[in-house]
């Protein structure tokens, strides 16, 4: 005859002590949690702006602003019209990288099409 031994009870583990404990119980003591200054500053912006020359059709450069900065026609021809007047326009402001690749994009569009258009990228400061 096989004698059965009684299954043992499941063991709990402890529970662990509250790290504070939620009332004043604590000797008196409180906790002050602080928030802590902001350590990430935000990313450094670049703002894109195109030079005024005196060869690049005027034609081109609404085009250009059009394509490569998303602005309606109304829109480019008046950023168009402030280069054309004031020597250079801000086309646009973004990331570094996005920046870059906006400059490179419009240099390429003017290089193929024989233009001596200028674009150029500069950091924004606060
Ligand atoms: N000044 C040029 C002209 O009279 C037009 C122009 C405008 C050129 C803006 C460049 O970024 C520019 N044809």
């Amino acid at each position: 005859m096989a004698t059965r031994t009684p299954p043992t009870p499941p063991v709990r583990p402890p529970a662990p002590a509250p790290a504070i404990k939620p009332d004043d119980s604590n000797g008196g003591e409180s906790v002050v949690l602080e928030r802590r200054p902001q350590k990430t500053k935000p990313p450094q912006m670049f703002q894109v702006v195109l030079l005024n020359d005196d060869y690049t059709p005027m034609e081109f450069v609404v085009v250009v602003i059009q394509e490569f900065f998303n602005k309606d026609r109304e829109t480019a021809t008046q950023i168009m019209l402030k280069i054309h007047l004031d020597g250079k326009g801000i086309c646009g402001v973004f990331s570094r990288d996005v920046a870059a690749t906006k400059v490179d994009q419009v240099t390429e569009a003017a290089r193929k099409n024989g233009h001596p258009l200028q674009c150029v990228s500069e950091p924004i400061e606060l």
